[in-house]
């Protein structure tokens, strides 16, 4: 065969050249982490591009959420979904709280609103939904929960970068907001994260908890952790902002062609743009309904990995079906009707700006058969 292999994603780098000149002002200042000149401006940048009043950055986002939920003071129960990437589960788990399984939507695949209010008991304290593959969540309905129970609404946005609704940012929702800056995601700085908050005071207790706690250089006001990015993330990641709307545009361009190619497909179902909001193309996922393509998720995918076609089953196995949480009341499948089909149906194409004509159209013809 010999081709190469053609990833679920790729990550988009700025030039080298251009990256020069930031590493030389590092070395320059030798001033490597702990709230740098280039950590400032990148706060202060992104919350610019995404429209919102703080960022604090981290080092990635699961520490992130890690961190949220300490600084939300979050304890007992906390409503989540299980179509999601491993972290969100994990990071309640590592608070001492429990996470409780909430179905999803079958159109947006994001948490079933009207699913939670049967799922809150007295030690319920937070929702964290996701805007899964930069979907976003139906905020009013959840907000409304949460302000009728007394929750806190904690989103874990890992997945939407830039994403807006009626022209605003999706991470002014709730009381908090994590974003994710992995090497897979729309925008990148190899490693990275951040917590969104309009709120001035958690800005601060945020930044306290992920330097040690630390308020000044005697005071420790929490157990904090670790969770800082350093500077020559921050610079990267100012040199990744040039250019992350045009990012976008590419992605929107091999979603353009994926929705056109497939269209007409038997069998296989895809997520469009819904009215008011402006996506991000994170991700490109498909369903098949194996009845009527004539071929499983799975065989299709390995037919597609026999052609180098590395395409992926995000979110499948479910969190609720992992060892760790298989055993919680929430997680049993009956519970969860709608994830669980979505799980077995799901695959996500190759998803990225420099994905070739070439490339969507070999993908294009191998699911058409
Ligand atoms: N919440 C949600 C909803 C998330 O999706 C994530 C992360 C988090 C929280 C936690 O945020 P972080 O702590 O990660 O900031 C990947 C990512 O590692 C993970 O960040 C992401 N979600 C998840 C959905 O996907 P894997 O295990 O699938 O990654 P991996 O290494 O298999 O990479 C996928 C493909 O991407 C590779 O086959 C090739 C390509 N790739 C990958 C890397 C790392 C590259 O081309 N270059 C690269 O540097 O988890």
């Amino acid at each position: 065969m010999g081709s190469k292999p053609i990833f679920v994603t790729s990550p988009s780098l700025p030039e080298l050249d251009d990256f020069i000149p930031y590493l030389r002002k590092i070395w320059e200042n030798k001033w490597l982490t702990n709230n740098g000149e280039f950590h400032q401006q990148f706060e202060k940048a992104l919350a610019e591009y995404l429209g919102v009043r703080y960022v604090s950055l981290f080092t990635n986002g699961m520490i992130a959420l890690q961190v949220g939920l300490q600084a939300l003071h979050i304890t007992g129960e906390v409503i989540t979904t299980p179509f999601t990437f491993v972290a969100t589960t994990h990071a309640i788990y590592w608070n001492n709280c429990r996470p409780v399984f909430c179905d999803i939507e079958p159109e947006t695949y994001t948490m079933d609103p009207d699913k939670v209010e049967a799922l809150i008991t007295p030690q319920t304290t937070a929702l964290m939904p996701v805007h899964v593959y930069g979907n976003p969540c139906n905020n009013e309905k959840l907000q409304k929960i949460a302000d009728t129970y007394g929750l806190k609404l904690f989103y874990d946005a890992a997945h939407v970068f830039g994403v807006k609704k009626d022209g605003v940012s999706v991470c002014n929702w709730g009381n908090l907001s994590m974003l994710s800056f992995h090497a897979t995601k729309v925008f990148n700085t190899f490693e990275g994260g951040a917590l969104v908050t309009n709120d001035e005071n958690m800005k601060k207790r945020i930044d306290f908890l992920k330097n040690f706690g630390f308020a000044d250089e005697v005071t420790v006001v929490a157990p904090g952790s670790n969770g800082k990015m350093d500077e020559f993330r921050s610079a990267y990641g100012l040199l990744q902002l040039k250019t992350v709307d045009l990012e976008i545009a590419k992605r929107q361009k091999v979603a353009q062609y994926y929705r056109e190619t497939l269209k007409d497909v038997s069998g296989i179902t895809m997520l469009y743009d819904i009215p008011g909001v402006r996506h991000n193309y994170a991700y490109f996922p498909i369903r098949i309904d194996a009845a009527k393509y004539g071929m499983t998720r799975d065989e299709l995918y390995n037919k597609l990995k026999a052609n180098n076609i590395m395409s992926r089953r995000y979110f499948y196995p479910l969190c609720s079906d992992f060892p760790t949480y298989r055993g919680l009341p929430s997680a049993k499948p009956a519970n969860l009707p709608v994830a669980t089909r979505v799980a077995q149906e799901i695959l996500c194409l190759p998803m990225f700006a420099d994905l070739t004509t070439e490339d969507e159209a070999k993908i294009g013809s191998i699911i058409h058969g």
